[in-house]
């Protein structure tokens, strides 16, 4: 990778992306985009509408760039509360953006995520190449995705990847409607309240990683001699399963009067539920190596050092 468009950049995964990739590869060389510009934008920035058929392409070819990392998208929650609009932006914008990376001969990076699996799907330890029978329109939109990526690899030779990402845990910006935001949003209130209602019920596993392992997966995949690849999209990761006690017990490690109630949501349950509770990640690991570095306990420590500082600068 030498000169990269990122889609979807001021969202959760794309705003620390962004700036590792420029860290990484040179200010110059990373194009962020989104569909609104933001007041003060930090390097190049360009608004693309990705459901706009060219904004993709015409993007791509003005900056010449060699990789698109397609990350904009509406997370599970959100989708199942607006099914139609997501099918637009997930399918539409994919399929935009797969054509742009056709017609320019470029690399290709798009998540999809352990919402791609099902309740068929085996629950434990669930293998890379498994039933996948999603009942969500997040979960469809994943799945036609990954099979989409897989048919412009082996149709039109896109050098196609992508990563199934577990729940994503980050402070640096807030996740927006999906089912596994719980888990950032406990953080805050550990510090904020001392305690927190957790929307997910007791007992529900799901996978999860801290931000910088899923930043470096992503680096680390589109990196990867694609002679060793033998999967494309997308690889299972995962660095922690973990249900709401488990962030709990971890916080009171750090807060020991940290208090957790259960309120419990029936929509982003009934999601949570249809997912895995552990996934396999042996492929990822033997096919391009990765690893997590960050299990519960680390990353609880770090999180609440960073937003401390975050909420005090906030408030200063
Ligand atoms: C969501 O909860 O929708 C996402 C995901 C697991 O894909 N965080």
């Amino acid at each position: 990778m030498k000169k990269i468009l990122v889609t979807g950049a001021l969202g959760q995964i794309g705003s620390e992306l962004t700036e590792k990739l420029r860290s990484t590869y040179g200010e110059d060389n990373i194009i962020a985009s989104d569909i609104r510009r933001p007041e003060n934008p930090s390097g190049i920035f360009e608004e693309i509408d990705v459901t706009k058929e060219k904004e993709i392409y015409e993007i791509s070819k003005k900056y010449n760039v060699d990789t698109i990392i397609h990350l904009a998208a509406l997370l599970s929650a959100k989708a199942e509360a607006f099914p139609k609009v997501a099918w637009e932006i997930n399918m539409g914008g994919l399929v935009n953006a797969l054509e742009a990376a056709k017609q320019l001969d470029l690399k290709f990076f798009t998540p999809s995520s352990i919402g791609a699996f099902g309740p068929s799907t085996p629950k434990d330890n669930t293998p890379q190449d498994t039933l996948q029978r999603p009942t969500t329109m997040y979960g469809v939109n994943k799945v036609a995705g990954e099979l989409l990526c897989d048919y412009y690899f082996s149709r039109f030779g896109v050098d196609t990847r992508g990563v199934r990402f577990p729940g994503l845990i980050s402070y640096v910006t807030a996740p927006g409607g999906g089912t596994t935001d719980y888990a950032v949003e406990v953080y805050y209130e550990a510090i904020r309240k001392g305690a927190y209602t957790s929307y997910i019920a007791q007992g529900t596993h799901m996978d999860m990683m801290y931000m910088p392992d899923a930043l470096n997966a992503i680096i680390q995949l589109m990196e990867a001699n694609p002679d060793r690849l033998k999967h494309r999209n997308a690889f299972n990761i995962t660095a922690v399963s973990a249900a709401p006690e488990h962030f709990a017990s971890s916080i009171r490690k750090q807060i020991p009067n940290f208090e957790m109630g259960y309120q419990v949501d029936p929509v982003r349950q009934g999601i949570a539920e249809s997912w895995p509770d552990s996934i396999n990640a042996d492929a990822a690991k033997e096919e391009w190596g990765f690893e997590a570095a960050y299990d519960i306990d680390n990353m609880t420590v770090d999180m609440l050092e960073k937003i401390r500082e975050k909420l005090k600068k906030d408030s200063a």
